[in-house]
């Protein structure tokens, strides 16, 4: 093999014995699954998922890729004929296949038109989406349609050119039920709580909206299945797309990296065929509840809570706060004394164990996860990792007061971005512009700061706004993570 040819189906035969390849013939494979949103995510879990089923056998569950937002993947993935490589990395150990089940992609960012061909196509009996936690266009607190977002306005007066996630379902519905109406499962790949629901409801809510019977006709003919999706893995750098390169000899700007972990829990609800992933290690249940509680405040709980103290720390990566003692005991130390209490037992699972072994996965050296990838869109994320859990705990009139710290990390996050506190980086989250202008309005009194971000009733219930436990816990800490020291404050309250 020549260096630094492309990845492409011609070169599969000729790739080092050191990454395995597609154990079936692609060629032999249809699409049965339409996948909105090709990214990291999606090709590290449910895309290999896929292979798995593709290399037992059920050749008719190839997927489409469709891609409604940047970055464009046409010239990477699309010139790849789908392929790339996944790279499974822990510390030192690296393990690389590439996978061969996303058949072809679409691109759709500047018209519906192309997915909406695909979305409604009758050979389609699956639409699955990874689209983050906006693309639902919902409001974190309530998880109902925010119908005064911009797309779903301009949604509503244009339903033939949709341009939110839950309009082109809808249209693509609609196109279903108006040619050859064949049922569809529709499911939610994204890391939100009642993820299935959440998309269940905004898709309804539109349905009512439009009129002409699509309402009825998703009732009878759809299911939105709930999931539990779980493996870590970060934005691809350009380390790893040079590790490929430079180990293997060809060059593949579709790479992804994750661990070895990998969870997949579907809700058992289809409204047709859908593909044997029970057989190949995702688990299908009557109610993911219980799981997705589990991974999202235990799991996703640690990432949020460290990300932001690992940032005023100075820290870089997860697995740097996990270094530092001190932020590793107060992660252990929360996720023990106070989210783990919070949960219903799950079938199978012992929750230390599990707390254990998700500490274990944040301390992976080769799992390169930036704070700020994962502090991206806190807003979105804080209340199923950690709100909810408070709620519960006050609700049963226990303490809070590390959950309530790191509440106070994701606002010193949000504080310091403004232009009152230097700008110390830059947030990217919907509600950044909202708390700079807080910052700047109101200056450093922590009280009235926490009085002014927990008024947001989007993201905090007016219940636990009002709540004075609450406030003053969140109040007392974020004083100390906004001093010129804010780990001096973490040692205080982790008595050192
Ligand atoms: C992370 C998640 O960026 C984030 O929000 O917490 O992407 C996390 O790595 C995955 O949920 C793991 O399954």
């Amino acid at each position: 093999m020549s260096a630094a040819e492309a990845l492409r189906p011609a070169l599969l035969a000729r790739l080092p014995d050191s990454v395995a390849r597609p154990a079936y013939d692609r060629a032999a494979v249809t699409p049965g699954i339409a996948h909105i949103g090709v990214g990291a995510f999606h090709r590290a879990h449910q895309a290999e998922f896929t292979d798995d089923v593709l290399a037992g056998g059920s050749t008719r569950w190839g997927i489409t890729g469709i891609n409604i937002r940047p970055p464009e993947l046409g010239e990477t993935l699309g010139r790849q004929g789908g392929l790339y490589t996944r790279l499974i990395r822990e510390d030192q150990s690296v393990a690389a296949r590439v996978i061969g089940s996303i058949v072809s992609v679409v691109d759709s960012q500047d018209s519906a038109a192309p997915a909406l061909a695909v979305l409604s196509a009758s050979e389609i009996d699956v639409i699955t989406m990874t689209v983050t936690e906006k693309g639902y266009c919902h409001t974190p607190a309530t998880g109902a349609l925010d119908a005064s977002r911009p797309e779903i306005v301009h949604d509503l007066a244009h339903p033939e050119a949709p341009t939110s996630l839950p309009g082109l379902i809808l249209r693509a519905l609609e196109l279903r039920m108006q040619s050859h109406g064949r049922p569809v499962t529709v499911v939610s790949c994204d890391n939100i709580p009642a993820n299935g629901d959440i998309l269940g409801a905004v898709v309804r809510e539109l349905a009512a909206r439009r009129g002409g019977g699509i309402a009825g006709w998703i009732e009878a003919n759809v299911a939105f299945p709930g999931t539990m999706v779980d493996r870590i893995a970060p934005a691809t750098s350009e380390a790893d797309y040079a590790f490929v390169e430079n180990q293997f000899g060809y060059r593949d700007r579709a790479v992804v990296v994750g661990e070895p972990f990998r969870q997949w829990v579907i809700e058992n609800r289809f409204a047709g065929p859908f593909p044997p992933y029970d057989r190949v290690g995702a688990a299908f249940v009557d109610d993911v509840t219980a799981f997705e509680h589990l991974k999202m405040r235990i799991l996703n709980g640690a990432q949020t809570a460290l990300c932001y103290l690992g940032v005023l720390a100075g820290h870089e990566h997860t697995f740097d706060d996990m270094a530092d003692p001190l932020l590793a005991h107060f992660a252990r130390r929360m996720l023990l004394e106070e989210s783990l209490p919070t949960l219903a037992p799950v079938p199978g699972i012992v929750p230390e164990v599990y707390v254990e072994q998700s500490l274990a996965r944040l301390r992976n050296t080769a799992i390169r996860h930036r704070n700020h990838q994962i502090a991206t869109d806190g807003s979105q994320k804080i209340v199923q990792r950690l709100l909810n859990p408070i709620r519960d705990r006050l609700a049963a009139g226990a303490g809070i007061d590390l959950l309530a710290l790191a509440v106070a990390g994701w606002m010193a996050y949000l504080v310091r971005a403004s232009d009152r506190f230097g700008r110390a980086w830059s947030a990217d989250d919907p509600y950044a512009g909202r708390v700079a202008a807080i910052a700047d309005r109101i200056g450093s009194d922590p009280a009235r700061l926490v009085e002014g971000i927990v008024a947001i009733d989007a993201i905090f219930a007016p219940a636990l706004a009002a709540d004075a436990r609450f406030r003053t816990a969140v109040t007392g800490h974020l004083g100390g993570l906004l001093a010129d020291d804010p780990m001096q404050h973490v040692r205080r309250v982790m008595g050192q």
